[in-house]
């Protein structure tokens, strides 16, 4: 249900980012750098957002696991903005670690999703995702709202902003489309659902989609699944391609789109068996690809709101088939507060 809500509560989210609704009260651009600390999906939304920022606000961008953070050392001062994203706003290593930053004299804006949870009510500042309340463990909905949010503050001090609210503005639509396509994604879903394991690729703004995914396969069907930045297989990964691997490829027509066909060259060699999330219609694809997934031609700015949805879409599919409980996983708790 919280896969099909998506393209309101995107549109939602959006809304208030559109009309300036929520206005900062400054640049991200007069921070010396930009940190952005969350766990989970959270931390993945996190990262598809430093692509964004460093394309667009050329301040240094850096990412990092919440839980690592708080033992790490890492630097950190009053030309900082640290970004905490949470959906509950209770992740205990998410909320220490921005206390920790604000005591250092970081400015501390977080991104929730639950209004007056701990870390709205402990940071400096608050954007809100406007998903609604999210009660399936695994999180889905919140992390393209979260994704809406961090578009919106990467391209808020542009000229032309407008411009590139309007062209997210058509992402919920897009996001309806690929959904329609639920049943088709569900039968290719089905064909790996004895698999034990599974390897999730993609680069630039689809290697953390490629993580998202992996990581929804494994918290609710309980699958071993890999999510790795493409280009790095050959570094080790590639060791463990052969006809029982099979290879989830997230590939758009986008700047690495030749890159990665060279990469899924590399599977197939192997005897890899190739599932493609790219654009429909794209023939290449379906040449070398066992299954391909199409979604709509888009922005490859704003692929990652709809590549991720045949994946959170697979995952459930395999999950519910296996007689899994989708809702509760194994294991698993909604808000990990210690
Ligand atoms: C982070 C998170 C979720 C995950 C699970 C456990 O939560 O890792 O992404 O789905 O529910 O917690 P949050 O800080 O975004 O609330």
């Amino acid at each position: 249900k919280e896969i099909f809500e998506q393209p309101r509560t995107v549109g939602d989210t959006i809304k208030g980012y559109v009309s300036r609704d929520y206005l900062l009260p400054f640049n991200l651009r007069d921070f010396r750098r930009i940190l952005i600390l969350a766990c989970g999906t959270s931390y993945h939304a996190g990262l598809v957002g430093s692509y964004w920022m460093n394309k667009y606000l050329q301040t240094p961008v850096e990412v990092m696991y919440a839980s690592e953070f708080r033992y790490a050392d890492v630097p950190v001062g009053e030309r900082d903005l640290v970004i905490a994203i949470s959906q509950s706003g209770e992740t205990a290593d998410t909320r220490y670690s921005a206390l920790s930053a604000k005591e250092k004299g970081a400015t501390v804006l977080s991104l929730v999703n639950v209004m007056g949870s701990a870390l709205d009510r402990e940071s400096d500042y608050t954007l809100y995702t406007h998903a609604g309340p999210e009660i399936g463990v695994a999180a889905t909905k919140t992390f393209t709202s979260q994704l809406a949010v961090l578009y919106s503050l990467a391209v808020s001090h542009l000229p032309d902003r407008d411009r590139f609210m309007e062209k997210l503005s058509s992402v919920p639509h897009m996001m309806e489309e690929v959904l329609g396509e639920a049943e088709q994604i569900k039968k290719v879903a089905l064909k790996y659902a004895n698999r034990k394991n599974m390897l999730y690729l993609g680069r630039y703004l689809s290697y953390p989609v490629a993580l998202e995914g992996a990581l929804k396969l494994k918290e609710i069907s309980y699958i071993h699944a890999e999510g790795y930045p493409a280009g790095e297989m050959k570094h080790g990964p590639i060791a463990l391609i052969d006809e029982n691997m099979p290879v989830l490829v997230v590939v758009p027509r986008d700047r690495v789109y030749e890159k990665v066909l060279s990469n899924i060259e590399e599977v197939l060699t192997r005897r890899g068996s190739v599932i493609s999330v790219g654009f429909r219609d794209d023939e290449t694809l379906t040449k070398v690809s066992k299954d391909l997934i199409g979604v709509p031609e888009v922005d490859e700015d704003l692929t990652p709101f709809l590549t991720v949805i045949p994946l959170q879409l697979f995952a459930y599919y395999i999950a519910d088939h296996l007689g899994l409980d989708v809702d509760q996983p194994r294991n698993l708790a909604k808000t990990v507060t210690v």
